[in-house]
């Protein structure tokens, strides 16, 4: 058969929608055209103010269809903004490192985003313009600041000269999944060595109390899926907390911990799932770990009695030493593999019809881009 062992044409494994947002004039337009400009194929669709075009192209020895969308940063098409974000599962959000006032606005457009499209999208941001190296106003570590604290990863570019533009589309396909977890518990139960024994393999028997807010990522495999887990810590004592709902948005877990010798850590466990309760999306996953299994002789809580609260309260529990090591690997996989099972099991937003990997559509199949309603309400996988 002629073509046989060729590939064809539209083949790919993936398809990504992308969206590009950002100000009038920071070079969506240009980005995408030198992006897609290898197989290109610009499908001008009818539909208001938006234009489309893909590029297939290879990551990690998968074939990936990137569909990017763009549209006027100028005008505000408040109605099509639904349609428009529907089933994205990346956005690149653009301002100009030689223009302030386009890195100012990035609170604005990132509200958007977040009130209108999926909480799983993966969000790039983008210096763009970097050639402009005398006109430069955006220093990379404001922007890169401003990325961290909004869970963004960062990038600069310059479509001009094209740089950095092929390693934007590779780092939005790092990971299929972001899932933030938060700690919680009475202080010294060993929140943040179990976060340093899970990211970095440490543990520290002298550790500080923490203040604030602190977080730390790492990527792993979980059900076949690659996942950046970004797991938040804080501080267990009152005075040293951070602001309770700041520190709890967007997370899809909770990890309660107490320390198995010392009672009244799990009798507080109670107020902390309160907490939670009152804080939290009501569908986050939750598991109680009960630490310092190592600790042998001081027992002072029986694994039945913190295995029938858990049992009362839906959570799932593990015990775990993060000096010993013990189990820590197996709880992050645990509670990282109930989020995932949780939010593969709901449709989500604009992809229903791509049923497979929730953050991309599976084998050839195509998101039909001239759906262009909305129903203007939020979905979402993670929360209500
Ligand atoms: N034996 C033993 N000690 C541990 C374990 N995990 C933590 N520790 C010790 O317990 C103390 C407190 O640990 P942290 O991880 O700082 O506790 P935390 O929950 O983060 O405390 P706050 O930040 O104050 O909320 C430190 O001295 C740790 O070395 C463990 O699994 N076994
Ligand atoms: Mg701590």
């Amino acid at each position: 058969m002629a073509g046989a062992r060729m590939r064809p044409k539209d083949e790919h494994d993936y398809l990504f929608k992308v969206v590009l947002i950002g100000d009038s004039g920071v070079g969506k337009s240009n980005l995408m055209s030198r992006f897609t400009q290898n197989e290109f194929c610009l499908e001008s669709k009818p539909t208001i103010g938006v234009e489309l075009a893909t590029r297939t192209l290879q990551v990690e020895g998968r074939l990936i269809k990137a569909q990017m969308w763009n549209t006027s940063g100028q005008e505000r098409y408040r109605a099509i903004t639904s349609a428009y974000f529907r089933g994205a599962v990346g956005a690149v959000l653009v301002y100009d490192v030689s223009n302030p006032s386009t890195f100012d606005n990035l609170a604005r457009w990132l509200k958007d985003l977040r009130d209108c499209t999926d909480p799983c999208i993966r969000i790039m941001l983008v210096g763009n313009k970097t050639d402009l190296k005398h006109l430069r106003a955006v220093t990379t570590e404001d922007a890169q600041g401003y990325a961290e604290k909004e869970m963004l990863s960062y990038i600069e570019t310059s479509a001009l000269d094209a740089s950095n533009v092929d390693a934007l589309f590779q780092k939005i396909d790092e990971y299929d999944y972001l899932f933030k977890v938060v700690l919680i518990g009475d202080s010294g139960v060993g929140k943040s060595n179990l976060l340093s024994r899970f990211t970095r393999n440490e543990f520290c028997l002298e550790s500080k109390s923490t203040i604030g807010v602190e977080f730390a990522t790492r990527t792993l495999q979980v059900e076949g899926r690659v996942i950046k887990a970004q797991i938040w810590d804080t501080a267990g004592q009152e005075r040293y907390r951070a602001i309770t709902s700041a520190y709890y948005r967007g997370a899809l877990g909770a990890v309660l911990v107490y320390d198995v010798s010392k009672p009244s850590t799990f009798d507080n466990i109670a107020r902390w799932l309160k907490e939670l309760r009152d804080h939290a999306d009501p569908n986050i996953r939750i598991m109680l770990i009960g630490n310092k299994t190592d600790l042998k002789h001081l027992r002072a809580v029986a694994t039945e009695d913190a295995q029938g609260y858990a049992e009362k309260e839906e959570l799932s529990y593990i015990e775990t030493s993060a000096l010993d090591a013990t189990n820590v690997e197996a709880a992050f996989q645990m509670i990282l593999g109930d989020i995932y099972r949780t939010i593969s099991k709901k449709p989500i937003s604009g992809l229903e019809e791509a049923n497979g990997k929730t953050n991309g559509v599976k084998e050839g199949k195509t998101i039909d881009v001239s759906a262009a309603e909305g129903d203007g309400t939020k979905k979402s996988c993670c929360s209500t």
